[in-house]
């Protein structure tokens, strides 16, 4: 070997064992400019050799050429997936299946990891280098993303150290940083490109790049959790030490990898986990728990597409992946039109999600949204589901696009589109089934004038049966027309007559709230009360003394006078107070 290529040779090695304690074990030795300087010399002696140049340097991570398509991979031996459990209980009936499965062996140990919420990649070694990486895809064939791995610097393409295997495929999750996360976003920003809605989704956008040097760009990660294929030498006995193993081969692996011996420290490891959470500086999802023994997970075995002996035990999550199968528009109690979509159903949490809404059709050509996409929802707390983002990369070529409504799909009057989209509005009022539907529920409401027995199920039948048109025709039921409903009895017909009764003596802000006026919700009625006193007083309101009631702007102000203007509305109050006698205390 001319000395030349010695020197470059050992310069390469240096710089990748410097590498190795930068990316690997976070434990530099050198400063970033020292290893500049190398860099540079590398560079400048590979210019004047090339014949030099080895797959392996470090200078060849980022392919010059983009790829027109991504090949296929046919995994040697399928990349399963997880089963989920969602709580203690449930976890537990994991832990007592293992058992009963081993007859009660009382020495068992968990291998307890971190679940990165990233994407399964399989890295394949041959004589310890790195000759191919794929995706999971659906856990038979991937994609092969060999030039957009090979960018991640965390990942060797060289393994070091003793005992390689003479082929081994390596399994972990390549997932993006918050750091690299809000980095790329900022930047997206300012480009006017694409925003990711979160880690995992910009790190599935990276790594689906088919120009390894944007790849480059982006701040990807990797660490390792299993093995697949092996061959030509051996790994240790259990799945603790196959990764300590791994990471002294130079295979990136988090610290906080521990043993369990039972259920109670398996708990305390999720719940020390999920505190931790926020400050990893990297999204994950749950723990994952493996029974440790690599001969007791052979026994064990697994079922379909997952392992019988490893679970992923989830953190309660907000957001979710699944099908938007159509959109529908719904008519609400004022008129306007909402795009509610339907969903394939999922669960979040351990609550079933069939419906989102997507708020209004500004919100549609926003998202650019398509039937038969794949959407991300999000439920936070008790409020409805919405959906958040579309994954494109994931379209169908059946996929429609959304046609906006016309004509209203209750009654098939014209609809009236704001000028922004943002409001659409079927314009019969109250001749459209949906609106009588929708200000009678909100009339009978518990917080409205509260009448206890007034059903979804009882509205809709008065309602289709015209024996209800407007809210005051309500009062005007009997016990004839009541108990010949269905999902009524006569019992409960007598009670609901009662109710009816009862509810006539009430209070100014709850007939003010009752009457469903856009804008005036319960607090609103309150002031709205408080501030006329009499019923009178607000009817003959006007726009300059509604402002001074508290949290009343010209918005509310002017539905409010737009209300009375109405005929037909100051018909149904009068018919209200001095046909049926509703009165205040
Ligand atoms: O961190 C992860 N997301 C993770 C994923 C992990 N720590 N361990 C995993 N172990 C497995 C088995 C038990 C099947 C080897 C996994 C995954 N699988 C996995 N990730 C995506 C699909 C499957």
């Amino acid at each position: 070997m001319k000395k030349q290529q010695k020197y470059l040779k050992q310069l390469k090695k240096k710089i990748q064992y410097h590498e190795y304690l930068y990316y690997t074990l976070n434990a530099p030795e050198i400063s970033d400019i020292q290893y500049d300087l190398m860099m540079q010399e590398l560079k400048i002696l590979e210019n004047k050799h090339p014949e030099f140049i080895t797959f392996d340097s470090p200078t060849q991570r980022v392919g010059a050429t983009p790829l027109k398509t991504f090949s296929q991979v046919h995994h040697k031996i399928p990349m399963l997936s997880l089963d989920n459990v969602f709580n203690e209980k449930s976890y537990l009936s994991f832990d007592k299946r293992i058992r009963n499965r081993l007859s009660n062996d009382n020495n068992l140990t968990f291998c307890c990891e971190l679940k990165l919420d990233g994407l399964a990649v399989n890295l394949l070694y041959k004589h310890g280098k790195l000759i191919q990486a794929s995706t999971r895809g659906d856990g038979i064939i991937g994609e092969n993303i060999t030039a957009n791995i090979r960018t991640i610097r965390t990942i060797p393409l060289i393994l070091i150290g003793d005992n390689i295997p003479k082929i081994i495929e390596i399994r972990g999750e390549v997932f993006m940083t918050h750091i690299g996360f809000k980095k790329l976003n900022k930047n997206a920003k300012y480009y006017n490109s694409k925003i990711f809605s979160n880690p995992r989704n910009a790190a599935s956008g990276s790594l689906r790049q088919l120009d390894p040097s944007i790849t480059n760009k982006r701040s990807l990660s990797f660490f390792c959790y299993g093995f697949g294929y092996i061959t030509g030498g051996q790994l240790p006995i259990n799945q603790y030490q196959c990764l300590m193993q791994f990471k002294k081969w130079g295979l990136p692996i988090n610290n906080y990898i521990e043993l369990c011996y039972n259920s109670k420290e398996v708990l305390d490891y999720y719940c020390k986990i999920k505190n931790k959470r926020l400050n990893l500086g990297f999204d994950i999802d749950g723990i994952v728990v493996k029974v440790n023994e690599l001969s007791l997970q052979k026994k064990i075995g697994f079922i379909a597409k997952s392992p019988r002996w490893a679970i992923a035990f989830k953190f309660p999550s907000k957001e979710q992946i699944t099908l938007l199968k159509d959109i529908k528009f719904q008519v609400g109690r004022t008129g306007v039109i909402t795009p509610i979509a339907e969903l394939k159903t999922t669960n979040i949490n351990g609550v079933n999600i069939k419906n989102a809404t997507l708020h209004n059709i500004k919100e549609i050509k926003r998202l650019g949204i398509h039937i038969g996409d794949t959407v991300i929802i999000s439920r936070a707390g008790d409020v409805i589901p919405k959906i958040i983002d579309v994954l494109i990369d994931r379209r169908p070529t059946y996929s429609k696009e959304i046609n906006f409504p016309i004509y209203c799909p209750v009654c098939n009057s014209v609809i009236k589109y704001s000028e922004d989209d943002t409001i659409i509005r079927c314009t019969n009022n109250l001749s459209c089934a949906a609106q009588q539907r929708g200000a009678l529920k909100h009339f009978v409401s518990r917080k409205a004038m509260n009448i206890v027995g007034m059903g979804d199920k009882i509205i809709d039948q008065l309602v289709y049966k015209n024996y209800v048109m407007t809210i005051s025709d309500i009062y005007y039921l009997n016990f004839d027309i009541l108990s010949k409903l269905e999902h009524i009895g006569l019992k409960s017909s007598k009670k609901l007559i009662n109710a009816l009764n009862k509810s006539k003596k009430t209070t100014l802000t709850r007939f003010i709230y009752a009457l469903g006026i856009n804008g005036v919700g319960a607090v609103t009625a309150s002031n709205l009360a408080l501030y006329y006193k009499t019923l009178d007083s607000f009817i003959t309101s006007d726009i300059k003394s509604l402002k001074k009631v508290p949290n009343i702007g010209d918005v509310v102000a002017n539905n409010i006078i737009n209300f009375f203007n109405e005929k037909h509305n100051c018909n149904i109050v009068n018919t209200l107070i001095y046909k049926i006698g509703i009165n205040f205390s």
